[in-house]
Order: C-alpha cells, then sequence, then structure tokens
C-alpha cells in the first residue's frame, strides 16, 4: 500500500550513525529525507511542512538513548508523529441514537455504495437498514439492494421516486418504527463539487439529522482527496472520513493529510472489494504499516475473531511432533478461508514468508477436501509417497484434475516446511516484538 514511502523510510537515516545528541545540522539529512518521502507519497504540501516542524521540534537536543541506535531513535520520533498527524487514537462510531444516522457522502466512485454494506455488515450486531438514496444513477439501487442481500440486510427504496429527500424522510420513519439501531444512507456520486448536489446533501443532512456524516476518500484520488474533503467539511459539517482503495498502489500519502486539513478523525479503512475488508483506522497500525513494521493491531484483532484457539493449539502441537496429515491441511486450509483477508495482512509482516496461493476459494476448497478424502490412510499420514499413478487415481475418484493433485500436494509440503522454520520465525517474530516495545 505504502510501498514506496515504506522502503524509503527503511532506508533513509544512515546519516545519524554514531551520533549522542541531536543537532540541528546533524538531522538535516535526514529531515530532508523525510520531507521528501512524504512529498514524493502526494502527502500535502503544507501537511508536510507542518509535519517535519514538529519532528524536528522534538528531536533537536534529544540526547540518543544507549539502549538504541541514533537511527531507531529517530524513527520513533517519525512514528509518533505519524500517530499524532493520523488522530492518535482510534474513534469508534457515534451509535447512541435510536436510530443513529450515518450518511455517507463523497464524489463518484469512490466507494460509498459499498462501503454502505461493509459498514452494516461490520455492526452485524445491531439492527442495521440501508437507505438507498442515490437516485443519480440508474443502477445504484440495485447495487445496494444485491449487496444487501448477500449480507441479510434489509435495504428500502422507493420505485419511481426521484426525490432522494422524499426516500430519506420514509427511511428514516421505518427505522423509527421498526426499531432498527442503525439506518445507513447511500447517497449520490458527484463528479466534481456542484452546487446543486451539495445543496441536496445540506438538505439531507438537515432532514435526518445524522448523528455521522462520513466523507469517503478514495486513496486513488490523490491530492483531490483532500481538498474535496475540505469542500465537503466546508459546506456540509463532515463528522468523520473513510479512506478506501487502500488496498491499491496508491500514493496514499493525500488520504492521511485529510485528517490533518479537516481536523475530523479517520474512522475506517477499505482494504478491498470484499464485504469483509474494512476495518477501524487505528492511527498506530498505518505509522507501523507506513514504516515498514507490519500491521499487527489489525493482524491479531482479525486472528482473534477467526481462529479456533484449540484447534490452533492442537495443529501447533502436531507441527511441532512433525505429524502434521493431509486432514491436519485440510482443516488449516478452512481456517486459512475463514480469515479470508487475513492474506494481505500476513503479507504485511515483516519476515513471513509469501504464502501465495496457499488460499484456495469455495470451490476449489471443495474440491481440495474431495480429493483428501479419496486417498487411502497411508497417503494421508505421508506414509507411502504419493507416486504419479497414485495421485491419477485420486484425481479420478475426486473427479478433479492430476495438476490440482500436484498443487495440492505441493502447499501441503510447502506448509510442512513452514512450521519446520517456524522456531526460527518465531524466533524472527520476537526479535520484531521487542523492537515493537520499543515504541509503545
Ligand atoms: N480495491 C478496492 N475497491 C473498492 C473498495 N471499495 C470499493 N471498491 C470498488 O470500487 C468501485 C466503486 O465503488 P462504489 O461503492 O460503487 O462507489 P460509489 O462511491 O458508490 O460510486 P457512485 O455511486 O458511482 O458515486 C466498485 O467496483 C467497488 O467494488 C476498496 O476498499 N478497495
Ligand atoms: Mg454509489
Amino acid at each position: 500500500m505504502f510501498g514506496a514511502l515504506t522502503e524509503k523510510f527503511q532506508n533513509l537515516f544512515s546519516s545519524l550513525a554514531g551520533k549522542k545528541k541531536f543537532t540541528e545540522e546533524n538531522i538535516a539529512d535526514a529531515v530532508r529525507e523525510v520531507r521528501l518521502a512524504l512529498l514524493d507519497a502526494d502527502v500535502n504540501y503544507s501537511v508536510a511542512s507542518q509535519f517535519i516542524k514538529r519532528v524536528k521540534e522534538k528531536a533537536v537536543g534529544e540526547e540518543v538513548l544507549k539502549a538504541v541506535s541514533p537511527h531507531e531513535q529517530f524513527v520513533k520520533i517519525v512514528h509518533d508523529e505519524l500517530v499524532s498527524l493520523m488522530g492518535s487514537e482510534e474513534k469508534p462510531l457515534d451509535l447512541k441514537g435510536s436510530p443513529s444516522v450515518i450518511l455517507l457522502c463523497g464524489l463518484q466512485g469512490s466507494g460509498k455504495t459499498t462501503q454502505c454494506a461493509k459498514l452494516a455488515a461490520f455492526l452485524k450486531k445491531q439492527k442495521v437498514l440501508i437507505a438507498a438514496c442515490d437516485l443519480q444513477r440508474p443502477a445504484a439501487i440495485e447495487q445496494i439492494k444485491t449487496l444487501g442481500k448477500t449480507i441479510d440486510v434489509p435495504v428500502f427504496g422507493v420505485d419511481g421516486e426521484s426525490n432522494p429527500l422524499v426516500v430519506a424522510k420514509k427511511a428514516l420513519e421505518k427505522a423509527k418504527s421498526e426499531n432498527f439501531d442503525v439506518l445507513i444512507v447511500d447517497t449520490a456520486g458527484r463528479l466534481h463539487i456542484d452546487e446543486e448536489l451539495m445543496e441536496q446533501l445540506k438538505n439531507m443532512k438537515d432532514l435526518l439529522q445524522p448523528h455521522e456524516v462520513l466523507f469517503v476518500a478514495s486513496a486513488n484520488t490523490g491530492q483531490d482527496a483532500v481538498k474535496t474533503a475540505q469542500e465537503f467539511d466546508q459546506k456540509i459539517g463532515i463528522t468523520g472520513s473513510i479512506l478506501t482503495m487502500l488496498d491499491g498502489s496508491a500514493r496514499a500519502g493525500a488520504a492521511i493529510s485529510i485528517r490533518e486539513v479537516t481536523q475530523k478523525p479517520l474512522m475506517f479503512e477499505g482494504i478491498g472489494e470484499k464485504i469483509g475488508d474494512l476495518q477501524l483506522f487505528n492511527p498506530r497500525s498505518m505509522a507501523d504499516r507506513i514504516l515498514g513494521m507490519g500491521d499487527i493491531i489489525n493482524l491479531v484483532r482479525k486472528a482473534e475473531e477467526h481462529i479456533d484457539q484449540k484447534e490452533k493449539e492442537k495443529l501447533e502441537e502436531k507441527f511441532r511432533k512433525a505429524s502434521f496429515t493431509y486432514e491436519d491441511f485440510l482443516k488449516q486450509m478452512s481456517m486459512m478461508k475463514k480469515m479470508g483477508s487475513m492474506k494481505s495482512l500476513l503479507k504485511m509482516l515483516p519476515g513471513m514468508p509469501d504464502m501465495g496461493d496457499l488460499e484456495y476459494s469455495e470451490k476449489e476448497f471443495k474440491n481440495l477436501e474431495a480429493m483428501i478424502l479419496s486417498m487411502t490412510p497411508d497417503e494421508r499420514t505421508e506414509t507411502v509417497e504419493l507416486a504419479h499413478p497414485r495421485r491419477k487415481r485420486i484425481a479420478a475418484g475426486s473427479g478433479t484434475h492430476v495438476d490440482e493433485v500436484n498443487k495440492m500436494v505441493k502447499n501441503f509440503k510447502r506448509l510442512k516446511q513452514f512450521a519446520k522454520d517456524m522456531p526460527n520465525l518465531k524466533k524472527q517474530f520476537s526479535k520484531f516484538k521487542g523492537d515493537m516495545n520499543l515504541w509503545r
């Protein structure tokens, strides 16, 4: 996501080696590099300047601690400032209303409709209603209705109605009378700031009195996202932002400037097209990622949500005893499948091998199951080698192709090898965690 920025930060600051105290002069090179890295990542110019100023103020005069290198200490200063730039703390949604109304707004294609559904899924413990108030684009209502079906959340729309205010009003009445906890409102996109549509949005806000007005900003739109956020805030008044498309190769620096420019919190981040690809925006986690330290916070959260702890311990024990079988492989793959977008998070951890195609789609997973069921007990425990004729027989028995059997065997062996390397990885990981403690 922040590829270029992360890489730069990792190579920076060699000029600080051997320094006992930071002075204006000896940090000049490091400071210049930070500034260039930020601008290169499309961070807003004045935000970058302010940022640099604060880093300088903090660093100059500071003694370098004995326990760390000057480089580490300087990175810590940059890290702390990044955290504070992005708002320091997570900001939870205001859900005190009955119903709590969340209005989503933003430019065309920024991801409003998708985030409506993602938010509804995120709030799965609440009773949620979605209001389809984008009457601008013909297919918009269908789009949100389809998304609603996949997550089993009702979508309110009025056939033939052309005034979004009427739909909004009726949706609010329904949400009230049927005791919905949350009403999420999808609105029409704007190609650019357009007075008429802005007026409409303002009226909608007056009518609904929403608890949250969230500006949806696509990281792909660079500096424009910052300017637009500011205008939306001035004209309508937003309560926070959702950053989307953070999974792309966007120079996402612009997006992280939004908080500083609007002084409204970044609340969520969209990290993919799937419904589950939305997470709370955590400034610390984002700073960790920008500085190439992996995304521990979100990783742990996702893992806790999906990993069956007992099952995991059993598998680890098997790994240790090297008695890992094809059936265990199936269990492991099933857990990985449940974790879904976990793969993209795992990639963010330093020292993590590329798990590549260890992820199976629903159909592939069914085939995997069929293949393993077609194996003899000896084959499943790897007591016998799976020579070609055996592989052909397994393919025939499971209605798959021998290529798929080959892929399964290859992945099984890779996972086993991964487990063998585990002690080493764990060591790396605890060193990494040790390094992290320095930051807390
Ligand atoms: N990669 C990626 N794609 C996303 C994300 N969020 C949404 N999308 C995709 O972006 C496209 C546009 O999303 P929409 O939700 O339709 O955007 P919108 O703001 O409602 O668009 P309009 O209604 O036309 O203004 C869709 O193809 C989504 O699947 C994200 O976080 N990452
Ligand atoms: Mg839309």
